[in-house]
């Protein structure tokens, strides 16, 4: 037996106010056909199942394109078993709505725990789970605490919200879910949503934890690989291998595009050519395809006094990827005793400005870097 594990696509969500608009409909859109490749896979792979960990959707109001490309993509797959359990953005979502067409291989959850019993199998696979945004009626922390598993079955428990550490003993804040109290339950997997990371520890003896993750980052904030989780339960006769988890699970990365977060140390450099040739150092050693998404932070101390020109430098790379954005986070680094006594002006200047209790060392620099520049006959001086 196979199942998928994915969760967080937050399809239609906004665009990142970054892309151009054309870029931003194509990742739009790319979302959706993520989740469809996705499933495609899935499919092709003979899944059994595909859990769905909550916030599939970013809103309750779905786009009509979105909704119709979900349910369709559903309907198609009449051999795979979908599972959705809703998170807090699309708490309110209701996949059959607008048209009301039921989807036979659709299975969702309420407030309450809802178990599934999967077929196929030396042993049963039973899926559970709840919807905890919002809280359900009596609490989160009393819910976790009644749910009760057959020891016998695979239990795969579906939930969305943080995990924290506790029993619960202070009253849980929404989408929060203590570990405590999903201990010596009997879980084999629990199954998350909400954290955008994949990531996977030990629940108890016997289960394990696994989120996720995005199927696609969307931001800067979402960097390195994204996609979805596959666990293969063995098939009869070598399932006894005691110590061993009942259910292994690999992490796929699947995203169209990955998003890099690249820092760029400046130190030696001084001329925007040569931070450009450090920048080219740093993109053959990153593994950054032309489909992706870049941010460069040029770091570290960079003199005051030398050229520096961040338009120069975005666009000399800028054609090579989907996106890139190169920030400049170098300090001014002020070399004092070269202006120590040096009769002319720009050495008064820079004294002055060295004296000055008011300003940080930060501060001071800037001020160098626009005074040298001004002083230079520079028109721009100013970032
Ligand atoms: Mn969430």
């Amino acid at each position: 037996m196979k199942i998928f594990h994915c969760a967080d696509l937050h399809l239609d969500a906004p665009t990142d106010s970054r892309l151009d608009p054309e870029k931003a409909r194509i990742r739009r859109d790319e979302l959706l056909l993520t989740f469809q490749l996705f499933l495609d896979t899935a499919a092709e792979e003979n899944a059994d199942a595909v859990l769905l960990c909550g916030d599939l959707f970013d809103r309750d109001l779905v786009s009509p394109t979105a909704a119709s490309v979900v349910r369709d993509a559903i309907l198609a797959h009449p051999t795979l078993e979908i599972f959705y359990l809703r998170g807090n953005h699309d708490r309110n979502c209701a996949l059959t709505v607008p048209s009301g067409v039921a989807i036979p291989n659709l299975h969702t959850f309420g407030s309450s725990w809802t178990s599934y019993t999967l077929g196929r199998g030396p042993l049963p696979v039973v899926i559970t789970g709840a919807e905890i945004s919002p809280p359900p009626p009596g609490g989160t922390a009393s819910l976790l605490s009644s749910l009760h598993l057959s020891p016998d079955a695979v239990n795969i428990v579906m939930l969305h919200g943080q995990l924290i550490s506790g029993n619960g003993n202070t009253l849980p804040s929404a989408e929060e879910i203590p570990m405590g109290l999903l201990r010596n339950k009997g879980i084999d997997l629990l199954a998350l949503g909400h954290i955008h990371l994949p990531r996977e520890g030990r629940l108890d003896g016997r289960g394990r934890y696994v989120y996720a993750g995005c199927l696609e980052g969307r931001g800067f904030d979402e960097c390195g690989p994204r996609g979805f989780w596959v666990y293969t339960l063995p098939a009869a006769g070598s399932a006894a291998n005691a110590g061993n988890d009942v259910l292994p699970g690999k992490f796929r990365p699947f995203a169209r595009r990955t998003l890099y977060d690249l820092a760029v140390s400046a130190e030696g450099c001084t001329s925007s050519y040569d931070l450009a040739e450090r920048i080219r150092q740093a993109l053959a050693q990153s593994e950054a395809s032309t489909d992706d998404l870049l941010r460069l932070r040029i770091t570290g101390p960079f003199p005051a006094e030398s050229e520096k020109d961040l338009s120069y430098l975005q666009h000399s790379f800028e054609g090579l990827f989907f996106y890139l954005e190169i920030l400049d986070e170098t300090t001014d680094a002020v070399d004092y005793e070269e202006y120590q006594y040096d009769p002319t002006f720009t050495g008064y200047f820079v004294r002055m400005v060295r004296g000055r209790g008011d300003l940080t060392e930060a501060e001071k620099g800037q001020v160098i870097r626009a005074g040298l520049a001004a002083l230079r006959g520079e028109k721009e001086v100013l970032p």
